[in-house]
């Protein structure tokens, strides 16, 4: 029998690598997807079969985390062999204009979802999406050790989901993991994240179509991974005889602005006559420095990440001009790691 997985957050960046691995494995893959009055499954229609075709393997459900009995029953009607809790409201400036929302879904949003796994009594593998934001004001480097110092309602919410995931672990016996996961980045990743928000604008002014970006705080450090690998390592932290917390990262760290610097060098401009500032972008408390140590994944899962922040930003220039070049999403991305490797090794 194949497994059935579950996975929240689908339509997201990491729900639609992760929804493409586990489909690559022969798993039967069932999403929550929220409903709304646009569609909101660009990232997935690639991968969608209707499910009247036998050969469908992909099946979309209408749900919410806020509504804890809608998640009751999908998961009684599923019965799943691996629980992905992806969704969140993610955006870390947004949670400061949206903090109450934001601890509804990122927060408690987690803790309906393992009740729901009690109540129904099904008894799946539970992964939950854990953030490098955790480590906050603490500087770099950061392990599964190093304590948290949340600096956002985002990060706060996230805390109180690890607690609660780490908890659950130990007081019902449950296969629950936090994967603490350093920033990690892609073609499909939203449009307001820092990177993405580059690499568009890279594409729009090489094409002739946008002149500026406004940007905030260009001295903050990430450490930017590429996010299909990283969905393997969420795979992997569910595959070990006893469950455990690992944090995914590359180990490298830059600032913004060398991203910036890498991102329109790469498409021959110069960012400097086209970054302006805007003191909007900027947060009340921001996160100054984040570098993951990832060893503990490398030795346990054999884990490790082939692309760092100065090789993503070339890659997501590349989609981004490319998709621009034929009116299009880089949904599927148009870049093949391994080709795109070869070509500027
Ligand atoms: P995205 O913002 O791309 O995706 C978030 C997903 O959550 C979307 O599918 C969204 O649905 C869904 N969602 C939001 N609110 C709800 C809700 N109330 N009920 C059900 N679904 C909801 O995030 P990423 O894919 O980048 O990240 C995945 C997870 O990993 C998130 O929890 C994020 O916080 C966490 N994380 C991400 C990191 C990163 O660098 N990408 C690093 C560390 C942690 P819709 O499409 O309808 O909006
Ligand atoms: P982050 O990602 O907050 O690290 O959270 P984001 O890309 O939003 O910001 C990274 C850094 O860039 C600075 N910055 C800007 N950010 C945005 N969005 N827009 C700007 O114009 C801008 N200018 C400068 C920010 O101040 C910040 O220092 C992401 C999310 O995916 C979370 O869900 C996840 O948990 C963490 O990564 C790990």
């Amino acid at each position: 029998m194949n497994k059935r997985a579950l996975i929240t957050g689908i339509t997201g960046q990491d729900g639609s690598y992760l929804a493409e691995l586990l489909l690559g494995k022969g798993y039967e893959v069932h999403g929550l997807i929220r409903r709304a009055s646009t569609f909101n499954t660009s990232r997935i229609d690639h991968l969608y079969v209707d499910p009247h075709d036998p050969s469908a393997k992909l099946f979309l459900h209408y749900g919410d985390l806020s509504d804890g009995a809608r998640l009751v029953t999908l998961l009684a009607e599923i019965n799943p062999d691996e629980v992905y809790n992806l969704a969140a409201q993610s955006h870390v400036r947004v949670s400061f204009d949206e903090p109450e929302h934001t601890a509804d879904t990122t927060g408690t949003g987690t803790i309906r979802l393992l009740e729901a796994v009690r109540m129904s009594g099904v008894q799946p593998r539970f992964y939950q999406a854990s953030s490098s934001e955790l480590y906050g004001a603490t500087p770099p480097p950061q392990s599964e050790t190093t304590p948290f110092y949340p600096r956002s309602p985002y990060a706060a919410a996230k805390l109180y989901s690890y607690w609660i995931t780490k908890n659950y672990r130990e007081a019902y016996d449950m296969f629950a993991v936090n994967g603490i996961l350093f920033n990690h980045e892609s073609p499909r990743r939203g449009e307001t994240f820092v990177t993405r928000k580059i690499t568009r604008a890279v594409a729009a002014i090489k094409a002739g179509t946008q002149d500026y970006v406004y940007m905030g705080n260009l001295d903050s450090v990430r450490d930017w991974g590429y996010a299909a690998e990283y969905v393997e390592g969420m795979w992997r932290m569910l595959q070990v005889d006893t469950p455990d917390d690992y944090v995914l990262a590359t180990g490298v760290g830059i600032t913004v602005r060398e991203f910036l610097e890498i991102s329109f060098s790469h498409a021959g401009l110069d960012w400097e006559k086209h970054v302006r500032f805007d003191e909007r972008y900027l947060r009340p408390t921001e996160v100054d420095a984040l570098i993951g140590d990832p060893s503990k994944a490398h030795a346990e899962l054999g884990w490790k990440a082939t692309v760092d922040g100065r090789q993503l930003a070339k890659l997501m220039v590349d989609a981004d001009i490319e998709a621009i070049s034929h009116a299009g999403t880089p949904w599927i991305d148009t870049v093949n790691l391994d080709s795109w490797k070869m070509a500027t090794a």
